[in-house]
């Protein structure tokens, strides 16, 4: 392919398309204590080694608190147009309740004006998965009060910075709180009951619809939504049983998070499946999660693949897989998205708010060579355009990650970042990938 013919797909995205990276507050911040921080549920998880693969933890991670300004220097060079991260709410809320943190609040406000001085429009993400130890001791997700104190941080958080940044997501991905955290024990806390974790993806629900009403009450300009990670569900064959499995894991998994949001009830196929172990619900409870929102964060990696067989069909993968053995799928993208738009006539603009590849990088003689994460992105903003063109409303695409970091039971043996990071020495290093999109986002500017 000649270099033209690599960028040039670039001019088919509307000029004013937004280009981010994206991390979040535990995979990279480290100062796990520093200047009164509380500790969080994964504080607590990591300190069970066995919880990590390789026995990690995020007390240093990236650093990225002491060296957020390098961080927002790498991404200037990049030339992204925004980034998308979280904020630690045991940063700037130790105990989850009670008193605030200035500190915690300080570190924000200085990260908020060093992307304003470089033109980076801030997306945050109020909860990504972090949640203040103190909470959990009262109960956590579990305890629906949880929902409420969540309500509190998210109106102090947009009081405070709502008119400095340009989103406000409230929860990243409540499918893997519920059933990583509560499910099947892979996440913090580490429980493993699956009537729990329905009841918490309720609290989660209840929590986003809490929130965003108290966002607007303190009157905050930042536009406000949700970041939920989606999937299309394939039935490996047409037997019965795969499809049934395909329609009830589509149902349980998606619309499960989207249909309170729009609809005000949870799907029926799914609340049929949950029986006994479906959540308690309390009048009003879908009014206060039926806010409208004003946008749709999308977080795509890969696709369900539902086989009933035993052992399973494994997935074609004809594109391959990722270092997570994750199936890589763009043409998942695009269905996805049009199965969104026709279930949703209210869906409103769409971020994809997450999409990238863990890759086993190495560095050598300076460089990362990483072609496989290059044909990665490239073919899922392919993927992306064929929905934009059939017509979904799509204003942003924020890679994962802006750097190698934290990830989360696998520790730091994934690789995400199109940035490297020598843990060792806290040594950044552009990958090809990072040229790579930052040439691609460059050709915008001879559109
Ligand atoms: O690293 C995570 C991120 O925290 C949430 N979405 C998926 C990423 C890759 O696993």
């Amino acid at each position: 392919m000649t270099k033209s013919a690599q960028f040039d797909f670039q001019n088919d995205f509307p000029h004013d398309f937004t280009w981010g990276v994206a991390t979040s507050s535990f995979q990279i911040e480290g100062a796990w204590d520093a200047d009164g921080k509380g500790p969080s549920i994964w504080d607590t998880f990591c300190l069970d080694k066995a919880n990590i693969k390789d026995g990690s933890d995020g007390t240093v991670a990236c650093d990225h608190y002491h060296r957020y300004r390098e961080d927002v220097a790498l991404m200037a060079s990049l030339g992204v147009d925004a980034y998308r991260f979280s904020m630690a709410w045991a940063r700037v809320q130790p105990d989850g309740k009670g008193a605030w943190n200035e500190a915690g609040f300080d570190f924000y406000s200085r990260l908020l004006d060093a992307l304003a001085e470089k033109n980076i429009r801030a997306h945050i993400t109020l909860y990504h998965w972090d949640l203040p130890q103190g909470l959990q001791d009262d109960g956590g997700w579990l305890n629906r009060d949880t929902a409420y104190r969540f309500a509190d941080y998210a109106r102090e958080v947009a009081r405070r910075f709502g008119d400095r940044v340009e989103a406000i997501a409230t929860h990243n991905e409540p499918w893997c709180t519920a059933n990583l955290g509560y499910g099947n024990a892979q996440f913090a806390p580490g429980v493993r009951d699956l009537k729990q974790s329905i009841q918490v993806s309720h609290h989660l629900l209840l929590s986003h619809g809490l929130a965003m009403t108290a966002m607007r009450e303190v009157g905050s300009s930042a536009k406000l939504g949700i970041v939920l990670n989606q999937w299309t569900a394939d039935a490996a064959t047409d037997s019965q049983a795969d499809r049934d499995m395909a329609e009830f894991e589509y149902a349980r998994s998606v619309q499960w998070f989207m249909d309170p949001i729009f609809k005000g009830h949870y799907p029926e196929l799914a609340l049929r499946g949950h029986g006994d172990n479906a959540p308690v619900v309390h009048d009003g409870d879908f009014a206060i999660i039926q806010q409208k929102i004003d946008f749709l964060g999308c977080n795509y990696y890969f696709r369900s693949w539902c086989s009933a067989a035993v052992p399973p069909v494994p997935a074609p993968a004809r594109h391959g897989v990722t270092d997570m053995g994750w199936e890589i799928f763009p043409e998942g993208l695009p269905e996805l998205l049009l199965k969104l738009k026709a279930e949703y006539p209210d869906l409103p603009p769409v971020y994809i708010t997450e999409n990238g590849m863990a890759n086993a990088d190495t560095i050598e003689g300076g460089q990362v060579h990483d072609p496989e994460r290059i044909a990665y992105v490239r073919s899922h903003l392919a993927a992306l355009k064929e929905a934009m063109d059939a017509g979904v409303n799509v204003q942003g695409y924020f890679l994962w990650s802006l750097l190698d970091n934290f990830e989360w039971n696998s520790g730091y043996a994934k690789r995400f970042g199109i940035v490297h990071v020598d843990y060792a020495t806290q040594q950044r290093t552009l990958k090809d990938s990072a040229l790579w999109y930052r040439e691609f986002i460059a050709a915008r500017a001879t559109a």
